[in-house]
């Protein structure tokens, strides 16, 4: 792995947090010349092994081939033509092919992770892991730098930018002058318990399911690894699921025509999540740049996270690519606007796609009645469809 041996102490951009965010930066970078170090605080291990992620938008798609790291994602991912919205038992498939021309790719988060981290370490990236104590200095003026801790001893990495791919729980938004005052943020009275199993997925396509117990999701990660969820309190304790309790919830959910094809298995991994949005409409200063989660969070329902990622990484480069190409500071300047822009679109989305299939507690008849309203205004107006199927495919950038 590239824990180089000499740890560099100066480059053009200093990433924090070797997630997708920062590892896409870092590759988008490379291609132009444009030289970049990677603190990231966990191990490689444990950052590869994060199960998050799997639908990908063309956009994302788009990325990873741009930067050369697509080869295994071009073999091993699963095109999607479509999705099914099905409530209390009845089903209604999205056609993203016939609706809007393009597919998803069903390819996990931990596959990219090690894609590009192969890429870094092929190509001469640095990439510092167990990078602790990460400080963020001067980024209000020309001469920035990051000092951190690793192996015990304290390094100083000198550079011209400073991009903040660090999640939701990093130091960057943290240190990001008034970044509290600008925040938005949402949260939702309940979380996803999430299960991984090494069993074939009960249909080709997911099926995102409102049923009156709470919403399930059968989603996959192969035609061998299925990955399935179910709304919970978020007050739940995992230990008190077994599989078997899952695996009975999941065919009560996922209905009365369609539970008798789920395949059970051993968990290989399962976990409770909470669901929030939020956005950070500050997300630069002086130097310092955030994007990925560092900025902001969607609800997983419209599997917007990762993608928004990495759009926003997309702009930073763009702007990083134009200020060392010709000066010209507007792609700067117009980060926080460009990006935010589509962050709320996404927001919007992620936000409606929740609302119209999970069941919030204290729910009444008329809530009922609206998310059933929709429903069938949806499955009558072909408008309606395409709507839902440009923001699943993802809004362009
Ligand atoms: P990450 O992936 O959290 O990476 C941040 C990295 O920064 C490191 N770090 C630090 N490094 C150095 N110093 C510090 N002080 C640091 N603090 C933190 C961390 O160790 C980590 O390695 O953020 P990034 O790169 O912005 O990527 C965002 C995505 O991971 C996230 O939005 C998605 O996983 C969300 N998401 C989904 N997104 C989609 O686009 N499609 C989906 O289908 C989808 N499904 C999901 C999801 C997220 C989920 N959970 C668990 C919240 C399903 C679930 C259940
Ligand atoms: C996933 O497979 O992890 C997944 C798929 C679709 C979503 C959210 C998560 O909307």
């Amino acid at each position: 792995m590239t824990i180089p041996n000499e740890t560099p102490k100066k480059t053009q951009v200093a990433i924090i947090g070797g997630g997708v965010a920062g590892l896409m930066l870092s590759q988008l970078l490379h291609v132009e010349g444009i030289s970049c170090v990677i603190l990231e605080r966990q191990t490689r291990a444990y950052t590869e092994g994060r199960i998050r992620a799997g639908v990908l938008e063309f956009g994302t798609v788009n990325l990873l081939r741009r930067v050369g790291v697509s080869e295994r994602m071009d073999k091993q991912g699963l095109r999607h033509e479509g999705f099914a919205l099905m409530d209390d038992g009845e089903s209604l498939r999205i056609c993203l092919h016939d609706l809007v021309d393009t597919d998803v790719m069903i390819y996990g988060q931990t596959e990219i992770t090690i894609d590009l981290m192969d890429a870094c370490e092929a190509r001469g990236t640095p990439l510092v892991f167990e990078a602790r104590d990460v400080v963020l200095h001067d980024f209000d003026g020309d001469a920035p730098y990051v000092a951190y801790m690793k192996d015990g001893v304290t390094h100083r990495l000198d550079c011209d930018f400073i991009a903040g791919c660090d999640g939701a729980h990093g130091v960057s938004r943290a240190t990001l002058p008034d970044a509290a005052a600008h925040a938005v943020e949402k949260v939702y009275p309940f979380g996803w318990l999430g299960i991984l199993s090494d069993v074939p997925p009960m249909d080709h396509e997911l099926i995102y399911s409102n049923h009156e117990r709470g919403f399930a999701l059968a989603s996959q990660r192969s035609l061998t690894r299925s990955r399935y969820y179910i709304q919970c309190d978020v007050t739940e304790k995992i230990e008190d699921w077994s599989d078997d309790r899952i695996w009975d919830e999941l065919e009560i959910r996922l209905g009365d025509t369609t539970a008798h094809r789920i395949t059970r298995g051993p968990s290989l991994e399962k976990s409770i999540a909470p669901l929030r949005s939020y956005v950070c409409e500050k997300m630069q200063h002086g130097r310092l740049f955030i994007a990925g989660d560092a900025a902001h969070i969607v609800p997983p329902t419209g599997a917007k996270g990762l993608n928004l990622a990495a759009s926003d990484v997309s702009y930073l480069a763009d702007a990083l690519i134009a200020h060392y190409k010709g000066a010209d500071e507007s792609g700067l300047n117009g980060y926080t606007d460009r990006a935010l822009n589509r962050i709320w679109k996404a927001e919007r989305f992620s936000w409606a796609m929740t609302q119209l299939t999970h069941r919030f507690p204290n729910m009444t008849t008329f809530d009922r009645k609206m998310q059933k309203a929709d429903l069938s205004y949806i499955r009558a107006s072909e408008a309606a469809q395409k709507a839902i199927a440009e923001n699943y495919i993802g809004l362009p950038y």
